[in-house]
């Protein structure tokens, strides 16, 4: 998979591109991170890419034209989708990071200042938001969405099982996880993770999944996959929360 990053500060992918999950995937040939500056495809003398907002106000508008240059430059290379990073999008998920890895190519446009002209709108596939907050550049974001999205591209994680078992592609929150020592100044790893018993450790940790997305993200469970057992321990976790 492709990702073009159209930003101001190209500079600000350079770690990401060369460390963890997006650089080793990119070291593989698995993906390519290439980033783009906008002021690159701009046309006056100050090579401008915001302006004032028609109407008055405060703050700074990104100008439409520098965008779509660069966006039909880059779609010169081949077909790709473009996405825009924006507090006004659709919340970006698992599920639209798995949405996402199976395009050949993403184009992703950092906004800058306090928004786009409305008429780049017209040049997206998607405007997507990380989160309800405002930051600076939507640089950050697109380190989000490249992340997430990098890690699910096939054959960029070791084995094919440890995207699935993540927290939310089942649609649950993870299970607690201990590793040495066994006793960390009388907080003991729980008994039944020692037992070496597989079947009872794989009920454990469902049910302590179960119970962890219930207390913290109760949200998720509406949408979760639940078997009859699972039904069965949540009913018995929320009887023993009623009787204290
Ligand atoms: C993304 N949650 C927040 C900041 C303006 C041009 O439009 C703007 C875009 C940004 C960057 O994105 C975010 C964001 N998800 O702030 C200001």
């Amino acid at each position: 998979m492709i990702f073009d990053i159209l930003t101001l500060f190209p500079e600000y992918f350079s770690e990401h591109r060369r460390h963890g999950v997006v650089g080793r995937a990119a070291a593989k040939g698995l993906i390519e991170l290439n980033t783009h500056n906008l002021r690159d495809y701009t046309t006056d003398k100050h090579r401008t890419t915001d302006d004032t907002p028609y109407g008055g106000g405060h703050g700074m508008v990104m100008k439409v034209e520098p965008v779509v240059r660069a966006l039909e430059a880059l779609k010169e290379g081949g077909p790709a989708k473009v996405a825009l990073t924006t507090p006004q999008g659709v919340s970006f998920d698992q599920g639209l990071a798995s949405d996402l890895s199976q395009l050949p190519r993403l184009i992703i446009v950092c906004g800058r200042y306090e928004g786009y002209d409305e008429r780049i709108r017209a040049f997206a596939d998607y405007e997507i938001s990380i989160g309800d907050y405002v930051l600076s550049g939507g640089e950050a974001a697109a380190l989000v969405i490249t992340d997430a999205v990098a890690r699910l591209v096939p054959g960029v994680l070791g084995e094919p099982g440890s995207a699935e078992s993540d927290s939310f592609s089942a649609g649950l929150l993870e299970y607690p996880q201990y590793t040495r020592p066994e006793d960390f100044r009388g907080m003991r790893v729980p008994d039944v993770l020692l037992s070496g018993n597989h079947a009872e450790i794989e009920r454990w940790r469902r049910h302590e999944g179960l119970r962890r997305t219930f207390q913290r993200r109760p949200d998720l469970l509406e949408s979760a996959q639940l078997t009859e057992e699972d039904r069965a321990f949540l009913e018995s976790i929320k009887r023993a929360g009623q009787k204290t």
